[in-house]
């Protein structure tokens, strides 16, 4: 590779058009930028700052651990491509809207003094859910999570996002300066005002009592935040991606892959101004939650129910999941059956059809998108991905078969061997704690289903005491256990009526 790296002199030298300039300052702070931030709100943001070039809205992305995303876009001021694949070609957008990424434990707080502007408006986070330092079954800040510990005790020197986020807004009421918007773009359920009550929990916990009411007092008062469901399927980019999905000219090491589809459904209240995000497509609405609710247990719960399945199938891809019609008859089931009922369809979404394009999107074969990364911290995602479904089906006396079976799939995989016995590297902060209640009660499948469904960071009290749930994914799990999931997974199907594929063909181009 000896083209010159893509940076600000070199789209000059190129004479490609730009509204990069120094007059405006950064806006937006945003904790997390790994590249699902990046093929998302940076790439929204960077559509309405083409349609007004005077007006740009900057934003400074901020690494909380590794200095990657830094090397990639430091010297290359910024810019990178967004690169939409699939079957029906690529497209490319260079995307100007980043100016800058900073790495939170080289200089915390340079991160802090940067959130606690004035000019800053908006602190955003992709963190991933694991970031939030909570207890997923409950949604409560986790007080003995060793960060949170540390950041109780130096909040000067944070390492998680709440941290820092307590700490800006701690200077920000010392300096008198204006309120501010903090927008949570994970995959958490109610994850605006789960953060909110997050924040708070913690504002409680700081010693200095006085600095304590006062500041949850001023919080109340001037800071939002809004409530978000976001979704566009952005695998990790490889270094394959970098030379054979790059935009000819130069070297993009900051280039990342997505799908074409994108989805961004923002509550609107903010505290001060914001980009105007409907003008790329940004669904601006006073209610969040029927939108979320479909994303997170459709599309989040089939996700994570055909990687772990999937994974011990011997797949590595979501396609080839897809491509797998046994897997394709179970997620079509488990969908309409199952979670469909659970919702209510945001206004004008016809969630069958819902469910097909979901399907659909899965089936992109040039994505590459790897069903390991997805099987990661499936502590932290299967209570909103499938439990919360599960509970509410179960109040409702309504049969959770294929959601038992995606549950049974997942204890399975944290089992970390596969079917032919080779380790599996589960990636979880659980993991040693499932790994060791699989070491203790291996020789008793009911004792060993009872211990994992005591484990209460992940199942709430209501399931550990459903008979059906116990019996279901006991049975499950043995069966899993004694046959494979292959087998498994056909039994399963013998029991499950077919569903017609829609008449009407979703063409992806
Ligand atoms: C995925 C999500 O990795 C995962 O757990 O389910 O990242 C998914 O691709 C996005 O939420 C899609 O919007």
């Amino acid at each position: 590779m000896s083209a010159n790296r893509l940076n600000l002199a070199l789209l000059e030298e190129q004479q490609t058009n730009t509204y990069r300039s120094t007059k405006h300052p950064v806006r937006i702070v945003h904790l997390g930028i790994g590249a699902f931030h990046r093929a998302h709100q940076a790439w929204y943001t960077d559509k309405v700052n083409q349609l007004q070039a005077e007006d740009p809205w900057y934003i400074a992305g901020v690494s909380l651990r590794s200095e990657t995303v830094r090397e990639q876009l430091n010297p290359q001021d910024g810019l990178f491509n967004v690169v939409e694949s699939d079957v029906c070609g690529r497209r490319w957008q260079l995307v100007q809207s980043v100016t800058q990424v900073l790495v939170a434990p080289e200089d915390p707080a340079s991160v802090i003094a940067l959130m606690a502007q004035a000019d800053t408006k908006i602190i955003s986070l992709t963190v991933t859910e694991k970031g939030y330092c909570y207890d997923p079954a409950t949604g409560k800040l986790n007080l003995s999570d060793a960060t949170i510990v540390h950041d109780l005790n130096h909040p000067d020197t944070p390492k998680s996002a709440l941290g820092f986020i307590v700490s800006s807004l701690q200077q920000r009421l010392a300096a008198n300066a204006p309120g501010v918007t903090i927008l949570c773009c994970d995959n958490l359920p109610n994850n605006g005002a789960t953060l909110r009550a997050l924040v708070m929990a913690f504002v409680d916990q700081l010693s200095d009592s006085q600095l304590r009411d006062k500041l949850a007092g001023w919080i109340a008062q001037n800071v939002a935040f809004p409530a978000t469901m976001v979704d566009r399927i952005v695998p990790a980019t490889t270094p394959d991606d970098i030379q054979q999905q790059a935009r000819e000219g130069y070297r993009d090491l900051g280039l990342v892959k997505t799908e074409r589809f994108s989805q961004w459904v923002i509550e609107d209240s903010f505290v001060l101004s914001r980009p105007a995000w409907e003008k790329a497509g940004v669904m601006l609405v006073k209610n969040v939650e029927p939108f979320e609710k479909a994303k997170l247990r459709l599309l989040n719960g089939a996700h994570s129910a055909l990687a772990y399945l999937g994974f011990l199938k011997g797949h590595q891809y979501v396609d080839e999941v897809i491509r797998d019609t046994d897997m394709l008859r179970f997620l079509r089931h488990m969908m309409q059956r199952e979670i469909l009922p659970s919702l209510k369809a945001p206004e004008g979404l016809d969630l069958n059809n819902y469910i097909e394009e979901l399907l659909l999107r899965f089936s992109n074969p040039v994505l590459h998108h790897s069903i390991y990364q997805i099987a990661m911290d499936g502590s932290q995602k299967l209570p909103q991905r499938l439990l919360s479904t599960i509970v509410e089906r179960l109040a409702q006396q309504q049969e959770v078969e294929c959601l038992c079976f995606a549950v049974a799939g997942w204890l399975r995989y944290t089992m970390a061997f596969d079917q032919k016995g080779e380790p599996i590297e589960v990636q979880d902060p659980y993991a040693a704690a499932l790994l060791a209640i699989r070491k203790t009660h291996w020789d008793h499948i009911d004792q060993l289903v009872e211990a994992y469904l005591s484990f209460d960071k992940v199942f709430s009290a209501e399931l550990k005491q459903s008979a059906v749930f116990r019996e279901r994914v006991s049975y499950w799990l043995s069966y899993i256990l004694a046959n494979g999931v292959a087998t498994a997974l056909q039994t399963l199907l013998l029991e499950v009526q077919d569903y017609p594929v829609p008449e009407k063909e979703i063409l992806p181009c």
